[in-house]
């Protein structure tokens, strides 16, 4: 068998059933003869953006693939490949190299090279018969530790050469293994969280890799904690239940400022407590806890007293059984914090209630997200917001179902990510409807994919919240804008939908929301990709932008 034939197999043994990819290359080829499906992107951003939305819908078993051609498919494919990084998404990469002969030769792009500051495993095929032990490697990588993007470039001429029946081997025994925190760090952090008047528990993505929320669930419902997540954490506790108090990102719902301000001690789990324009910042003078399965993570931006390295699920359970220890059963289930959280949440909407509302003239945004909400149940749904005011203004208010209904993603906030996501999140869940909210600029950047999901089997819904400019710009463009009209932009998006093959409405009246979308899934129910295009207001007003 040739390289790629023998890279075919692997995947095929690991379960990969999808080959995201762009040509030229002949790993589409071969993978194709071993009965994984390509899914041919229109531009190599995208297709990494697929193999990274099925990566977070599977948690990564199996991963999400993508391969593309050396030079422009390498070099086309950067900033989805910075999204995986910056997020810690496990996917696997597969670029084309220049033959051996011409590397190194100026100006080859050199993808060992360039790629080295977003990936986290990184190697060429040098030789057909490393085939096996390279690929080991990579899966190793995919499986441990802090995920993230694992590639293996593949010289052309290796690609093409034989692996001997003796140097091929799949062994099947990268698995995932993981490790419980210190037992005396366990105990000092639960004495810490237990003596606290006003806990709060902050969840990250990892627990979600780590399938953790049963053990957060458990953990909350103890001691009676409320709980919210991050921006990439989001949905990882479930957000209806009585102590979720949803995401804090750059922006927070009225329960995370109210429990957040109070808290006395804020125990992290899989979370990097990472400071960044797109998470809350942790106010100061709060006592930390900070579980991550990554050192790196640890005293990195704020002063962590209570370090407890080790697995999400594994520390959990610790950390649970440390609890009991030494509260009993006395605290759990408390009424009066869940009657709590729901009154501060009630009081938080009426103050949105106008814009939840709103009535028009134009369709407000908030209530696009507030109605869709009506239309479909949480549990049902995957969605995912944009960069810019989509993501702002749906993230405080969507309350997800379980893991993985919300695709929260933006530690590198490329513009348009939100298309690819949502397609391989539809190629992992299929039974789910998969809906990706999109500013007009966004949809400018990558917008041409949607025929991806027309033409592959991948029955999305792209919801485009079409205000004619760049309204997160307003307070960052205003002489420009006012001298050259640089905020505003053009286009007719459903209209573009249905010359892309899918179906299309554009939507003026806020009364047509909640059919647009319920006619919206029954398109998708029968194999059509959607976009639905909202012509909105220009809403700049954010809930609690900054407030920590
Ligand atoms: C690739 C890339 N370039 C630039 C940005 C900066 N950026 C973030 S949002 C935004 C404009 C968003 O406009 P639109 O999608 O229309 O959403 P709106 O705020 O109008 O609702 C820009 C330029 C980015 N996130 N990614
Ligand atoms: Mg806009």
């Amino acid at each position: 068998m040739q390289t790629i034939d023998a890279i075919a197999e692997i995947l095929k043994r690991e379960g990969v059933e999808y080959l995201s990819c762009f040509p030229t290359t002949p790993v589409i080829e071969a993978c194709a003869a071993a009965g994984i499906r390509p899914v041919i992107c229109r531009q190599e951003r995208v297709g990494v953006g697929i193999a990274d939305g099925y990566s977070r819908v599977t948690n990564g078993r199996p991963p999400g693939v993508f391969a593309m051609q050396y030079g422009p498919g390498a070099e086309n494919a950067y900033s989805g490949v910075a999204t995986s990084f910056s997020d810690s998404v496990p996917i696997l990469l597969l670029p084309l190299g220049h033959p051996r002969e011409r590397q190194g030769v100026f100006p080859m792009f050199d993808s060992i090279e360039s790629f080295a500051s977003v990936t986290k495993h990184l190697e060429r095929l040098n030789l057909s018969n490393n085939t096996s032990q390279v690929m080991r490697r990579a899966v190793n990588a995919l499986y441990t530790g802090r995920p993230g993007p694992s590639m293996i470039e593949i010289p052309a001429d290796v690609a093409l050469e034989e692996v001997s029946e003796e140097a091929f081997y799949w062994g099947g025994n990268v698995r995932r293994s993981a490790s419980q925190a210190d037992p005396d760090d366990v105990e000092a952090a639960a004495k810490a969280l237990c003596s606290a008047t006003y806990p709060v528990i902050h969840a990250g993505q990892g627990v979600m890799y780590a399938e953790a929320t049963d053990e957060l669930v458990e953990l909350s419902e103890l001691l009676s904690a409320p709980v919210m997540t991050t921006l990439l954490g989001k949905s990882g506790f479930p957000e209806q239940h009585p102590l979720a108090l949803g995401s804090g990102t750059g922006v927070m719902s009225g329960t995370v400022y109210h429990f957040v301000r109070r808290a006395d001690v804020i125990l992290g789990v899989g979370s990097s407590f990472t400071k960044h324009g797109m998470s809350m910042n942790l106010p100061a003078g709060r006592t930390l806890i900070q579980n991550t399965n990554d050192p790196r993570d640890l005293n990195k931006d704020y002063d962590v007293q209570f370090p407890v390295i080790g697995d999400a699920k594994l520390a959990l359970r610790q950390m649970i059984e440390a609890c009991r220890e030494i509260v009993g059963d006395t605290r759990r289930n408390k009424p009066e914090i869940a009657a709590e959280i729901e009154s501060v949440r009630n009081a938080w909407l009426s103050e949105w209630r106008h814009k939840t509302t709103d009535a028009g003239p134009l369709v407000n945004p908030y209530r696009v997200i507030t109605d869709f909400q009506q239309a479909v149940p949480a549990d049902e749904a995957i969605i995912t917001h944009d960069s810019g005011s989509p993501r702002d203004q749906i993230t405080p208010f969507y309350r997800s179902g379980g893991p993985r209904s919300y695709l929260g993603w933006g530690k590198s906030h490329g513009l348009g990510t939100g298309l690819g996501l949502v397609i391989g999140a539809k190629l992992a869940a299929p039974e789910k409807m998969c809906v990706n909210f999109m500013g007009d600029a966004a949809f400018g950047m990558v917008g041409l994919d949607f025929e991806t999901a027309v033409r592959s089997g991948a029955p999305i819904t792209t919801v485009v919240l079409n205000n004619s400019t760049m309204a997160v710009e307003t307070g960052a463009m205003e002489r420009s804008h006012n001298l050259y009209n640089t905020r505003d932009l053009g286009g007719n998006y459903a209209d573009m939908g249905r010359a892309m093959g899918g179906y299309a409405e554009r939507i003026t009246d806020p009364a047509e929301i909640i059919p647009a979308f319920q006619r919206a899934r029954r398109q998708n129910e029968e194999g059509n990709a959607v976009l639905l295009e909202f012509i909105t207001n220009e809403e700049i007003d954010y809930s609690h932008k900054r407030a920590f």
